[in-house]
C-alpha cells in the first residue's frame, strides 16, 4: 500500500500499522483466532456446549458505552478492513447484543453488549449470568478514562447543564470525564460477584484504551488502574478465589488515532501532540502479547 491509498487518507485511523504490516498482523491474529477456536479448558466446558449449534461465545467484551468495544472486537476479529474504512463515519450507538464471528469459524465468536446506561439491564443480565455459569473463557474489560464518546452535541449533555454557570467545555470536559470514570468503576462492580460465582478458570483483561487522548497524564493513569480506585474494584473482584482460576492483566492503548468529538462534530480535545504512529504500534504489540500470554495460561 502506497502512502497515496485513499482509504489511508480518510484520515483519523492510525491502524495504518496494520494495513502496513500485513504479514504481521496476520500472523498475530492467526494465533489469536486460533486460541478463539479452541475449546476451554477442562472444569470450564460444559456438555451441552457440544450440542450447540449457535455462535459459542468464547470471549466478552464489556464496558460503558463509547470506549471502543466495537473497535477492538473488530480488530481481534481480523477485520481491518472494516475498522479502516469506518474510521470516517459518525459514532454509532450499539443496539443490541453485537456477535462478531471469527472469519472462519462461524461457530466461535466474541459478545458485544451496548455499553448505554440506559441499555444495560435488558442486555446484560443475561450475559452476567452466562459469566457465573462459566460460558466465557475470558473477559475484555474495556475502559478509556473517561473518554466516552457520546452522541450529542455537548451542550445539550445533562452533565453540561448541571455544571454551574458560566459554564464551558473545559469545564464540561473535566466533569464529563470524572463523571465517566465514575462509570467505568461501576461497571466493574457489577461485573465483580458473577466472575466470583464462577467455577472455572477464567481472565479478565483490563483493557485501558484512547491512549492518544490521554497520553501526557499517562503517568496519572497508570497510577488510577494500577493502585487507584479501579484497581480496588479488580482486587475485590478476585478476593475469595483460587488464584490459579483466575488471572487479571491490564494493556494501555491506542486502537484508532483521533481528536475526541461530541456528536455534532466540535473538537473537545485533541489527540496529544506527542503520540504518534510508533507509539500506537508499540501499544497494539502489547495488547497482542498479553493475548498471547492469557492464551498459554488459559491451556496451561
Ligand atoms: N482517539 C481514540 N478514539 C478511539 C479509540 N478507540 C475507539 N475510538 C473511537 O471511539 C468511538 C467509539 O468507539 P466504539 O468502538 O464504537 O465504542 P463502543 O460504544 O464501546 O462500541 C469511535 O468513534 C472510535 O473510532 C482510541 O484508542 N483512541
Ligand atoms: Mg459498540
Amino acid at each position: 500500500m502506497s502512502e497515496g491509498d485513499p482509504i489511508l487518507k480518510m484520515g483519523g485511523d492510525a491502524l495504518k500499522w496494520a494495513w502496513n504490516n500485513p504479514e504481521e498482523v496476520w500472523k498475530r491474529i492467526s494465533r489469536v483466532k486460533e486460541w478463539f477456536g479452541s475449546r476451554r479448558s477442562k472444569g470450564a466446558s460444559s456438555d451441552t456446549d457440544e450440542a450447540d449449534t449457535h455462535v459459542r461465545p468464547g470471549i466478552l467484551i464489556i464496558g460503558p458505552g463509547g470506549v471502543g468495544k466495537t473497535t477492538i472486537a473488530r480488530i481481534l476479529s481480523g477485520d481491518f478492513d472494516r475498522v479502516l474504512t469506518d474510521a470516517s463515519r459518525d459514532y454509532q450507538e450499539s443496539l443490541n447484543v453485537e456477535e462478531f464471528s471469527l472469519k472462519d469459524d462461524p461457530k466461535i465468536g466474541i459478545v458485544v453488549p451496548p455499553g448505554q446506561e440506559h441499555r444495560r439491564p435488558s442486555t446484560w443480565k443475561e450475559l452476567l449470568s452466562e459469566i457465573a455459569s462459566g460460558k466465557y473463557r475470558g473477559i475484555i474489560l474495556l475502559n478509556a478514562y473517561g473518554y466516552h464518546t457520546f452522541g450529542i452535541g455537548y451542550r445539550d449533555h445533562r452533565i453540561y447543564l448541571e455544571i454551574a454557570s458560566p459554564r464551558n467545555r473545559q469545564k464540561f470536559m473535566s466533569a464529563y470525564l470524572e463523571n465517566r470514570r465514575l462509570d467505568e468503576l461501576s461497571v466493574a462492580q457489577k461485573l465483580a460477584p458473577y466472575v466470583q460465582q464462577c467455577q472455572g478458570k477464567l481472565w479478565v483483561l483490563t483493557v485501558v484504551a484512547k491512549q492518544d487522548l490521554w497520553w501526557t497524564v499517562r503517568d496519572q493513569v497508570s497510577q488510577y488502574y494500577s493502585h487507584g480506585p479501579y484497581q480496588s474494584e479488580m482486587v475485590a473482584m478476585f478476593a475469595q478465589h483460587d488464584p490459579l482460576s483466575r488471572r487479571h492483566e491490564t494493556a494501555m492503548t491506542s486502537l484508532v488515532i483521533s481528536n475526541f468529538r461530541d456528536g455534532e462534530g466540535e473538537i473537545l480535545q485533541a489527540n496529544n501532540a506527542g503520540y504518534d504512529h510508533r507509539e500506537q504500534v508499540d501499544s497494539l504489540r502489547r495488547l497482542f502479547e498479553i493475548m498471547f500470554d492469557l492464551m498459554k495460561w488459559e491451556q496451561g
